[in-house]
């Protein structure tokens, strides 16, 4: 008796930040089929010249296969900058100039992709893996913990064990390659940040894990 069988992946990519010719590089690179599942984890949008195009490009994804979007730090921080000086600051301080540019406008970004940008999920979650932007707070249940901090926390997260039974998947705090830990794996590999940094996906296919990125 001969099975068919089907290598699913469950891919994870993060931190695009308008680098859109990365990111069908990266996409080239996986050659994804229906069988496959992408979690983005967010920072769609700043730094990079191209945001607009970039969020075109991963709602385009879902078209060929299961998509999760999930909400990242620079999106959290636009989607507040029009009514909160700090996020302001943030937004405009930290690529928010070059998003306006992709856009035309501010308002146009929520014009053009608000049924995106406020779809956006804070967390994902499987029997095996919690895919995140940044980060939880110890000690907290999942469905408890504050969104600020899921998109923010930076080392007091990393440099410390989490108390989670999931393996958890983040980006935000740019590394120049993977990092991995027992319990977790930060892919942020400073696209959009530096020019010459690429793009990393992190791979779970049939119980191995592997990283594809926009170069190879
Ligand atoms: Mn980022």
């Amino acid at each position: 008796m001969f099975y068919n069988i089907v290598m699913s992946r469950l891919i994870a990519i993060t931190d695009i930040h308008g680098e859109y010719y990365k990111l069908c590089a990266l996409l080239d690179n996986l050659a994804l089929t229906s069988d496959d599942k992408v979690v983005f984890m967010g920072d769609y949008i700043d730094r990079g010249k191209m945001s607009r195009q970039t969020v075109d490009k991963v709602i385009d994804t879902g078209k060929i296969c299961e998509c999760i979007y999930l909400v990242g730090s620079h999106e959290y921080a636009m989607m507040r900058a029009k009514n909160d000086e700090h996020y302001s600051f943030l937004f405009w301080n930290y690529g928010g100039d070059a998003t306006v540019e992709s856009y035309g406008s501010f308002d146009n970004i929520m014009d053009v992709h608000g049924d995106f940008f406020s779809n956006l999920k804070p967390y994902y979650l499987t029997d095996k893996y919690l895919f995140v932007h940044a980060g939880i707070r110890r000690g907290i249940p999942l469905e408890k913990q504050d969104l600020h901090d899921m998109v923010y926390l930076r080392s007091e997260f990393y440099n410390n064990p989490h108390d989670l039974g999931q393996k958890i998947i983040f980006g935000h705090t740019e590394f120049d390659k993977p990092q991995i830990w027992e319990d977790k794996i930060c892919i942020d590999t400073g696209c959009g940040k530096y020019k010459d940094a690429p793009l990393t996906a992190f791979v779970s296919e049939n119980g191995s894990e592997y990283f594809v990125n926009s170069e190879d």
